[in-house]
């Protein structure tokens, strides 16, 4: 039998030697334990961020004192497990030294048979600054190594940057969407078990061979066992029980059991089926009686990246379970500053919203954490997809002995934690900086190789390869063998010469496209680039009012407020959104009304990206734009914000990622009807165009039968525009395509033959009238073309639709689903009080 007990009570804190102790929260952190008892202020106020700089220069001691149950210590075998430790912390147990740690992203497990007492046991963690533990480091190798997110100078360390050297989560030290907060603390939990026969201490199905007729598995089951032992093992799952006898040897080993399951239930991503999960629990009996016991829940499916020379380069798209799969999603970023405040319902909500925005996958970028088990979980339960990173962002890292073992141990332990996962699709071993530094090509990348001797160059980058093309696929192919790995995101090739950087022509690997923001080109410019998989893009936004007020005061809201600068971690952030706003839209009248119209040239955007990205199919098989979540309120490329408020983004991210979209595609003179279909079977439905002036007139129409085809793009049609136009004024009408089959609506699409900028919008007055008591429909009328209705709710939530265009004499209806802390994350509700507005109540008037 296994006993434990959780540490989670009676936990006090203070600066190491100094002061008085304070209560603090395990799991937690030392910033949120001191802003618990009031020492400082709320770290994501005003300009807070930059007084509490302080902390991460202190060392920290975390203490409690606990008792063991009867039951526990008379077990033979007592261990300690620190689930995680931030970061630099040495633990003593009734004084004695047990355990050094220096990685945020590994547990630690010590046997405590030798010190633990019965009761009155003190354990004290006693945390080292990183940074005073780690800019000897930087004086120690010689030369700065590149960190481009790193903010040392609002930590006050000016040029030094040493993220790098901690295995810590990178974001930490500051992003160009984030605050800077080194953290220290009890991060995960802390349990101490008992056992005294045996224990398991991992268990692994490993999917030999999947077919839609039978799963060939084998159980992989580390044991550790007190001493030789002979007995039962026994497996269960659905529908099946095997027993096995086995004989155990003293100490640590894996025992492997074959077994088949008859027409298993796969696990499929959202879109494609159902994603079925299977639980497997592996008992070791002596007579009938359990002495360990060790549960997992997993799925069935065969998933790989599939890179294949074409007539154009090379493929990169997902197949799962023989499909291939077109991936849409975007990246996600830790949701919090302070991870420990995360809760299961925050966690569900961002992927239940994923999931409601018809996504497939998520990208867990590398300048974060590996997640918590409960992101991978709901992924798994939600048929979301996860591409996963390694831990290394935007920075190159030291490749001594120390470093490359710390590394080798957190790769094989999270690798270890997270295969299970059958949404687990790609592990990718870092976020941009093979084309960062871009080693084969002398004139491109971020200009980092420039700044150092050939020699240091070449050590550079063979530290670089030691880790990302040596360490980290060794490790996935030995633990993780089902699942693909790549080194970089982004990448063109594996070839170790000038193909393998990624570039804006690249027809092979995936792409980051940063042209449209980062490098001001037009929005236009995101038909034009278009890779293989684009699994980086983005445009920023404001979050919306309410959030805005959580940070900045009535009178700081302007955008050249030092809070309203403070919170834009990209320095060229506010005005490329003014710059673009000129180009599209007319001037808003106030700061509401450009937080707003922030939020509809984000949300057009990337609508733009990702339609040019699909309207691309097979050409391009992905498309992930940046990013998903914000880690505390600030202006950035988030579609949905720290408060898991949606943004325009997110609605127009869950049209535009629909399983089957209508493309209206411009050029020129030219309109080009597409369908874009992710579906495995063709769908008999027909189309209509309708031309609409203002006030809601028809003035031309087209009809036409489609068969649309399965998992591909449909050329429907192309038009002359002055056809369509003759002689209506472009400023003054909509064209509204709609598709449909007998019974349901596919998609509905609204086209512009001018700038938003140039339209003619007059004030509307929109209604909402609620036609049926209880079914919760609202239903939205206007008496003159509405842009991006803009529906605002007193409750938190989220509707079926939102920022819509609506034209008169055509009603929408729309329901509004409540964030809940229940069993489901979303309710259909009444949303409570609702603020209507549209563009026109925005723009400013003379
Ligand atoms: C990408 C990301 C992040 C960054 C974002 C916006 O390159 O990988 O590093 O936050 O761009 O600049």
């Amino acid at each position: 039998m296994k006993y434990s007990m959780n540490l989670a009570d009676n936990w006090r804190f203070r600066q190491t030697g100094e002061g008085e102790w304070l209560q603090a929260k395990v799991p937690g952190c030392v910033h949120t334990d001191l802003w618990a008892n009031n020492k400082i202020a709320d770290p994501f106020y005003g300009t807070n961020e930059l007084d509490i700089q302080w902390i991460d220069k202190a060392d920290w001691e975390y203490e409690t004192i606990f008792d063991l149950t009867e039951e526990l210590f008379q077990q033979k075998n007592l261990e300690m497990i620190f689930a995680g430790l931030d970061t630099y912390a040495d633990v003593y147990l009734n004084g004695q030294h047990i355990l050094s740690a220096d990685n945020m992203f590994c547990s630690w497990k010590v046997d405590i048979k030798p010190y633990a007492k019965k009761q009155g046991n003190q354990l004290l963690v006693s945390f080292r600054s990183p940074i005073k533990e780690d800019l000897p480091k930087l004086e120690g190798l010689g030369y700065d190594l590149p960190a481009s997110n790193d903010h040392s100078e609002d930590g006050g360390l000016g040029e030094k940057r040493i993220s790098i050297f901690a295995r810590k989560a990178p974001y930490h030290y500051g992003w160009d969407w984030g605050p800077r907060f080194v953290t220290s603390g009890i991060w995960k939990t802390v349990q101490i078990i008992g056992w005294t026969e045996l224990q398991i201490t991992d268990l692994f199905i490993r999917q030999d061979q999947l077919t839609s007729q039978t799963a060939t598995l084998t159980a992989e089951i580390g044991v550790e066992a007190e001493q030789e032992w002979q007995g039962k093992l026994r497996l269960e799952t659905e529908g099946l029980i095997l027993e096995k006898a086995v004989q155990v040897q003293r100490g640590n080993q894996t025992i492997e059991l074959e077994f088949t399951l008859e027409n298993p239930k796969l696990w499929w991503c959202r879109g494609l089926g159902e994603p079925n999960l299977y639980q497997f629990k592996v008992n070791f009996l002596q007579a009938e009686e359990s002495l360990a016991e060790k549960i997992i829940r997993t799925g069935l499916r065969t998933i790989r990246l599939v890179r294949k020379e074409d007539e154009v380069g090379k493929s990169f798209y997902f197949e799962l379970n023989g499909v291939p799969v077109f991936a849409k999603g975007a990246n996600h970023i830790p949701n919090d500053s302070f991870l420990t405040n995360m809760t299961y319902e925050r966690y569900r909500h961002e992927i239940a919203s994923a999931a409601e925005s018809n996504m497939n996958m998520l990208r867990v970028w590398g300048g974060g954490i590996y997640e918590d088990d409960r992101f991978y979980e709901l992924c798994d339960e939600y048929g979301i997809m996860v591409w996963q990173d390694f831990m290394f962002a935007c920075s190159m890292y030291p490749g001594d002995q120390a470093f490359l073992a710390n590394v080798k141990r957190e790769a094989k332990e999270n690798v270890k934690r997270l295969r299970s996962h059958p949404s687990l699709a790609l592990w990718c071993g870092n976020n941009e900086m093979d084309s960062a530094w871009a080693h084969y090509i002398e004139n491109i990348g971020w200009g980092w190789k420039q700044a150092y001797s050939q020699e240091i160059r070449d050590k550079i980058w063979a530290d670089y390869e030691e880790i990302f093309h040596k360490i980290l696929p060794n490790i996935v192919e030995e633990y993780s063998p089902e699942i693909d790995y790549w080194p970089s995101s982004p990448m063109s090739e594996l070839t170790g010469d000038e193909r393998q950087h990624s570039t804006y022509t690249s027809t092979s690997g995936d792409m980051h496209y940063w042209d449209v923001w980062h490098g001001s080109k037009p929005l236009e410019d995101y038909k034009k680039v278009v890779g293989r998989f684009m699994s980086e893009y983005g445009f920023q936004s404001f979050p919306e009012l309410k959030t805005v007020r959580t940070y900045a005061e009535e009178t700081e809201l302007e955008l050249a407020s030092p809070v309203m600068l403070h919170h834009q971690k990209n320095g060229r952030g506010n005005q490329l959104i003014k710059e673009y706003m000129e180009q599209y839209y007319q001037e808003p009248k106030d700061f509401p009304a450009f937080l707003y119209m922030s939020h509809i040239l984000q949300a057009d955007a990337i609508k733009t990206a990702i339609e040019a990205h699909r309207a691309h199919k097979p050409y391009c098989m992905g498309t992930l734009y940046w990013q998903m979540n914000d880690c505390w309120p600030v202006a950035s490329w988030s579609s949905m914000d720290y408060y898991g408020r949606w943004k325009a983004l997110q609605y127009a991210a869950k049209n535009s990622y629909r399983d089957i979209v209508i493309i209206v595609e411009q050029i020129n003179d030219q309109l080009n009807l597409k369908i874009v279909s992710d579906k495995l079977q063709d769908i008999k439905s027909s189309i209509q165009l309708t031309l609409y002036d203002f006030s809601g007139t028809e003035l031309w129409n087209y009809n036409k039968d489609v068969l649309v085809k399965s998992n591909t793009v449909t050329e429907v049609d192309i038009f002359e525009v002055n056809k369509i136009l003759q002689e209506s004024n472009p400023n003054n009408v909509a064209l509204q395509a709609t598709l449909e089959t007998v019974n349901h609506q596919l998609d509905q699409k609204y086209h512009y033959f001018t700038k938003t900028k140039d339209l003619f919008l007059e004030i509307p007055q929109i209604s909402i009238e609620y036609p049926k008591e209880d079914d919760h429909t609202i239903l939205v009328s206007t008496n003159t073309f509405a842009k991006n209705i803009w529906l605002d709710a007193e409750r938190e939530g989220i509707f079926s639709d939102n920022y819509f265009d609506l034209i008169p004499g055509i009603p929408k209806k729309v329901t509004f689903l409540a964030r809940d802390n229940g069993q489901s994350a979303l309710v259909l509700e009444n949303p409570g009080i609702l603020t209507v507005q549209s563009m026109a109540d925005f723009v400013k008037r003379d």
